[in-house]
């Protein structure tokens, strides 16, 4: 089938084959572009999302030893942190009576805490911020605390519901195809695991995200069929809020000799996303991956949200190559950054409801 065939399905809003999406891949970047963006249209409008939130990672100890990881240490070395649940607290309530609305708890594996310990950090955390959404943990986190609490995942989830979880992030899923995970991060937990907690999850209405991460070994078709994964899901559960491709950043892991791929690649991973997800609303281009340039071009191909503030609560990314080593942006740095793209900044909060500001 020609590009020019296919790119008039995506403008009748017709759903695209994993054989169509392969084809239009490589289609000229205006033309994924104008697709993509009308598709964000569809569904946003002129508006550009973001939020006011702040990361916390208790700590970079891993039970696991992902190749691409930059960010985990082995216990006892200089650059390991293992911060205490007081630790935790006082960071979120340093923060209280900014405006925050999302925390987003994300760390490693640690290898002795449990379930309780979870829900009292989840618990003490909103206490500290009630006005905030706390969105903690990825799937693989969550599966491991549940298992070794020995519960069935739905139980696991509804319980950490009940501490105040309010979303989970789309962390872990890196690359379903299950060959190229077991090369890339083989200990870490599976694609079916990713898959059962987001489901269940849906199933309990706990709105979660969802990722990739490409750019290193993977091939076109690895990306198409981690795509055609989450259409499906999405199509049986509705719960996915966002997809946020994640670019390979090459420093500090064991897959450092895998160099980055370009900004055009990004752009077209970006476009295909918007084009294929047909039913994920928002496409996220998390500016502190990408770096800020890269963020606003992105808005010009199918990304709606552009994650948050962060207030420089991160490490994952610098540690891991991105120019930003102090990761912030001010609410007035985001609205010139969508007013340059032709758009307009809304506030939204967790679930995407949009937040009223006064200018
Ligand atoms: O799952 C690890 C990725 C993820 C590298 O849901 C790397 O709103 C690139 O999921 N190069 C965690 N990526 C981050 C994440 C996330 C971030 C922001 C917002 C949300 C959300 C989710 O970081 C991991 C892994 O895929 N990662 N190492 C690396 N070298
Ligand atoms: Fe652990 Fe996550 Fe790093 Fe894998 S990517 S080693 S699970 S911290």
């Amino acid at each position: 089938m020609s590009v020019e065939i296919i790119a008039e399905k995506v403008r009748r809003t017709e759903r695209i084959s994993p054989d169509e999406a392969r084809e239009l891949w490589n289609a000229p970047l205006w033309l994924l572009a104008s697709l993509a963006d009308g598709a964000k249209r569809r569904v946003s409008g002129e508006r550009v999302y973001y939020n006011r939130n702040f990361h916390i990672e208790p700590t970079n100890l891993c039970v696991f030893n992902c190749r691409f990881c930059s960010y985990r240490r082995p216990p006892g070395d200089p650059e390991a942190w293992d911060m205490t649940m007081d630790e935790v607290e006082a960071m979120a309530r340093e923060r209280a009576g900014r405006g925050v609305t999302e925390v987003h708890i994300v760390g490693g594996v640690h290898p002795h805490h449990g379930l309780d310990y979870y829900i009292e950090m989840i618990r003490r955390v909103k206490a500290a911020l009630p006005d905030a959404a706390v969105k903690a943990f990825t799937a693989v986190e969550l599966a491991y605390m549940i298992r070794n609490a020995g519960l069935d995942i739905g139980e696991g989830l509804r319980r950490l519901k009940e501490a105040g979880m309010d979303a989970i992030p789309g962390g872990g899923a890196e690359i379903f195809d299950e060959r190229l995970r077991a090369e890339i991060c083989p200990e870490k937990g599976s694609t079916a695991e990713w898959f059962a907690v987001h489901d269940a999850a849906h199933r309990l209405g706990i709105p979660t995200n969802a990722t990739i991460l490409y750019g290193h070994v993977e091939t076109l078709d690895h990306r198409i069929d981690h795509l055609d994964r989450l259409r499906r899901q999405q199509d049986a559960t509705g719960g996915f809020n966002a997809f946020i491709p994640l670019k390979y950043r090459n420093s500090g892991n064991s897959m450092s000799a895998v160099g980055e791929v370009s900004v055009i690649e990004d752009l077209r991973m970006l476009a295909m996303s918007r084009i294929y997800l047909d039913n994920i609303p928002h496409i996220k281009a998390y500016w502190v991956m990408y770096g800020k340039q890269t963020a606003e071009l992105a808005l010009a191909f199918g990304a709606d949200d552009l994650d948050g503030t962060i207030d420089d609560s991160t490490r994952i990314y610098s540690m891991a190559g991105a120019d930003d080593r102090r990761p912030s942006m001010s609410v007035d740095e985001i609205r010139r950054m969508a007013a340059r793209a032709g758009m307009r900044a809304v506030e939204r909060d967790t679930f995407y409801n949009e937040i009223e500001t006064a200018l």
